[in-house]
């Protein structure tokens, strides 16, 4: 289980850049998303470095 904070995703639309971005690394992934806190829960057998690079290529800023 990965805990991620993304402050610079906002609305329902960047949730699903998100989504798309680490289930292109793990099409597998659990991804539990609070768009308030700006918390990404993501259950993965993807390595942290994958799945935050991906997200990164997506456009946002992972913290
Ligand atoms: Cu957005």
């Amino acid at each position: 289980m990965l805990d991620l904070t993304i402050p610079d995703m906002t609305c329902g639309g960047c949730a699903r850049g998100v989504t798309q971005a680490v289930k292109s690394v793990d099409p597998a992934a659990e991804l539990v998303i609070d768009l308030d806190t700006h918390k990404v829960q993501v259950k993965t057998s993807a390595s942290a470095a994958a799945v935050k690079s991906a997200i990164v290529d997506a456009g946002f800023t992972p913290a």
